[in-house]
């Protein structure tokens, strides 16, 4: 019996209703019946944490004293979503609290609602992060997270006047219940000035003087793991100066200088890039990247030589640094510099101990999002990294130089250092053992073209993990009727951390009929509750009965919102043409946030809320067709939306998806993919067979193909196509309300639409006509969706942190 086991048992529905009646009557100085919801989340926040906090000390001690290998992920985002809810489950007390709350006379659902979601990341890259810790901690293994407590999150999204307003995100506001401050674990990072050599004791040493130090403050948060008794933790550090004031200024009279440092140093943990695939090249960014990595393996060293007789030796036997994309590369002069400078070892040795101890995941093959730092900005800034960065180019090339003297090309390109810039990527790939793409394709992609030129020198280090997400989440905890239908149905096994294909025993029912009626009957209410919410915060009605096709995601032109737009467009066209048409009734469904400087993302919310409202507005769509835009796309929404779908729209120009997740969220809930053959919608398609996915458009290849001779002419399909010339002068002819979207217009007529939205338009109109009369047989329908759910067990999270585990990690 483990020790949450023993735990359970001990909370038993009388005792937590006592306690926390207790507890809130404590906090709030008030009758539990007079108290607010704010007083009561609070007491169940704190409740939860004292029962956590033994068994994660223990953890701790554990840790310390055992040798198993421990695993840091470093990433610049980590997208937590609200936690109350999952630490009870966790606690194995998901039916204790919402029915003991029940019976005190309180809502369950309002109480979790007082959690503020930090918005700690932009997407999938962040989310990913929090699934695998959630995986790690649930497969009992020591998994850890080290980033950023920014004091503001991503910002809010508001829809005024059909246009996205960004609003700041101040989680903090009301303190977090979740997080330990450990102001003794702070280390000090240093920026800017200059590196003097000289010789001590006839070795070469490299002084780092004259720099600004800015003080990291450690934040930790507890990740438990399902039924377990495994609590890792997640590292946030937020920057402090490191002298609260600079007192030597103030006493000068320079008031103002020495409330700047302060702020200044603040600054780096201020404010989350919300930026999603963009290089901004800004210096604060290049500070927070710096920021993490240094104090995240300050701590891990610092605790590895507590543990080692205060050696380093076989650390990379011992500890696995993940890179997570190229934000924190900088890990690997960090290493390099703490091995070399401080901790005396030879460059040889250094460099095998870095290569051995990192391993680098890549997110996205999109040029833009691949980061460059201009040489200047980093040798200002960090000095000492910048020369390592040189040192490591330098025998890097050498060695190249030396290996493929007939290579001259390929050595060129590969280098770190060119063109004035600092390749993060390329450092990256060089200082680790392992590079792993998301899916099946873009691992290919990155071999055979991105990275084709390390491939071809490293073979032996690409991998590919394809994504997964945690069912505990998005499906166990978002769709808690499904859960307990499939339970009803199959056993429970799949419910089991790494147990989730045991999910395939539902094939046996995918043409029963009760089951049929009864998974219909959870979508039911699962869409029943997603049009209360919209009816609550949108004031628009949606249909039920009609079906929910969603796409939710980051607006990018990538991910092509403006192809679902266009279509309904048309859709809206062909109704207004033939109003007595038969017709299928149906909901699309958006939500998604842009980044503030992407203007043409911008404009394609705006044309959505625009179409939206005239749709919506018309009595001759009533029940038949309605547009919704759900602001402020969130994990907590996510939950919401996930479970409501029927059809998950995924339908990035191919070959640019690195994998996708909110895919595998919807396919694990019943729904439908309609999507392009890209990321792992290829790998979905596999495992539930080509009769229960909707594919369309040009393959990765096609799009290769035509990229490779200049792209294609979009006016050539738009003269082919009379439907399509409607919706396209529709943009620009004042037919919405009066707006215009010339950007949009322009892009895809004038600049040779890039994306090929309008290449695929014509096979995105007849796969969604083919779902819609597919509906119709609900039979048949109801059989997809099981086909869907059966088989989305291998892209649960716990299958991709086996497969680093074993592939990467090389855990036993
Ligand atoms: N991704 O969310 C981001 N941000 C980036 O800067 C780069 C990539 C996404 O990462 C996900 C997790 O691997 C992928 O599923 C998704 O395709 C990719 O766009």
């Amino acid at each position: 019996m483990n020790i949450f086991q023993e735990t359970e048992n001990k909370m038993t529905k009388e005792k937590f209703k006592r306690d926390f009646k207790k507890k809130v009557e404590e906090l709030s100085s008030e009758k539990l019946e007079n108290s607010t919801t704010k007083f009561q989340y609070e007491a169940l926040a704190q409740m939860v944490m004292e029962n956590i906090n033994p068994i994660w000390a223990e953890n701790r001690r554990l840790n310390r004293i055992n040798t198993d290998k421990q695993i840091y992920f470093f990433s610049i985002e980590f997208l937590i979503g609200r936690l109350l809810r999952l630490y009870i489950n966790n606690l194995g007390w998901e039916d204790i609290v919402p029915d003991g709350l029940e019976e005190l006379g309180l809502d369950y659902d309002n109480i979790l609602a007082c959690e503020h979601d930090p918005a700690l990341g932009n997407g999938g890259l962040g989310r990913l992060m929090a699934c695998f810790l959630d995986s790690a901690a649930a497969l009992d293994f020591p998994a850890h997270g080290n980033g950023i407590r920014y004091k503001y999150g991503l910002f809010q999204q508001k829809i005024v006047n059909h246009e996205q307003v960004e609003v700041a995100d101040n989680w903090l506001k009301h303190g977090y219940p979740f997080e330990i401050r450990q102001p003794e674990k702070s280390v000090v990072v240093k920026y800017g000035g200059n590196v003097r050599t000289e010789m001590v004791n006839g070795k070469l040493t490299f002084i780092h003087e004259n720099y600004e130090p800015v003080l990291a403050v450690p934040y930790d948060v507890p990740v438990s793991g399902y039924h377990n008794k495994t609590v890792n933790s997640l590292r946030l550090w937020d920057a402090q100066p490191v002298d609260d004031f600079d007192l030597n200024a103030f006493n000068e009279g320079h008031f103002l200088k020495a409330v700047q440092s302060k702020s200044q140093a603040e600054s780096i943990s201020q404010v989350l890039y919300p930026s999603d695939h963009g290089f901004e090249g800004q210096l604060l960014r290049l500070k927070q990247e710096y920021f993490f990595v240094c104090a995240g393996l300050k701590r891990i060293v610092r605790r590895y030589k507590k543990q080692h007789q205060g050696s380093l030796d076989g650390f990379s036997d011992k500890i696995c640094i993940h890179i997570n994309d190229t934000h924190p590369a900088m890990c690997v002069p960090e290493f390099m510099r703490i091995l070399v400078d401080e901790e005396n070892y030879g460059w040889d040795e250094a460099w095998d101990m870095t290569v051995k101890s990192m391993s680098f995941t890549n997110h996205t093959v999109l040029p833009e999002a691949l980061e460059k730092w201009p040489v200047d900005m980093m040798q200002n800034l960090l000095p000492r990294i910048y020369m390592i960065i040189e040192e490591i180019n330098r025998r890097f090339l050498e060695e190249m130089n030396g290996k493929y003297p007939n290579e001259e090309a390929r050595n060129y390109n590969i280098s770190i250092i060119k063109d004035g810039q600092v390749h993060m990527a390329h450092l990256a790939i060089i200082g680790s053992h392992s590079v792993n793409g998301v899916a099946e394709l873009h691992s290919k992609i990155l071999r055979e073209e991105t990275f084709k030129d390390f491939y071809a020198i490293y073979p032996e280090r690409f991998h590919n993990v394809t994504n997964g997400v945690s069912q505990r989440r998005f499906m166990m905890a978002a769709n808690q009727e499904l859960k307990n239908l499939i339970c009803d149905t199959i056993g429970d096994k799949w419910t089991q951390p790494g147990q989730m294909e045991a999910l395939k025993d539902l094939e046996k029912y995918a043409s029963d009929s009760d089951f049929q009626k009864q998974l219909q009957g959870v979508k039911y209410h699962n869409k029943e509750r997603l049009a209360k919410y919209i009816k609550e915060h949108l004031n628009v009605t949606v249909n039920p009965h009609s079906i929910f096709d969603i796409q939710v995601k980051r607006i990018h032109e990538y991910k092509r919102q403006l192809l679902n737009a266009l279509h309904i467009m048309h859709v809206y066209n062909q109704l207004c043409a033939n109003p007595n048409a038969d017709f299928v009734p149906k909901t699309y469904i958006f939500a998604g946030k842009a980044a503030p400087s992407y203007y043409f993302a911008k404009q394609v919310i705006k044309l959505i809320n625009v179409i939206a409202d005239k749709i919506n507005h018309d009595p001759l769509t009533k029940d038949k067709l309605s547009v919704v835009f759900i602001p402020n796309f969130n994990v907590s929404s996510a939950e919401l939306i996930y479970p409501a779908a029927e059809i998950s729209e995924q339908i990035s120009t191919a070959g640019k998806e690195a994998s996708g997740t909110g895919n595998m969220k919807f396919m694990m809930n019943g729904a439908v993919t309609l999507g392009t053959m890209d990321g792992a919608n290829i790998e979905i398609a596999e495992h539930v067979g080509m009769d229960n996915i909707y594919t369309f458009g040009l393959s990765a290849e096609e799009v290769a193909n035509y990229n490779h001779n200049g792209g294609y002419h979009s006016v050539d399909v738009l003269q082919q196509n009379p439907d399509l010339q409607k919706v396209m002068n529709q943009l620009i002819d004042g037919s919405l309300g009066g707006d215009t979207f010339h950007t949009i217009y322009d892009a895809l007529v004038l600049n040779n639409d890039t994306y090929f939205v309008l290449k695929d338009f014509a096979s995105y109109c007849d796969i969604q006509d083919q779902s819609s009369r597919d509906y119709l047989n609900h039979h048949s329908w109801q059989k997809k969706s099981i086909m869907n759910i059966a088989n989305s067990g291998i892209f649960s999270s716990d299958r991709s942190i086996a497969e680093y585990q074993k592939d990467i990690w090389k855990i036993k």
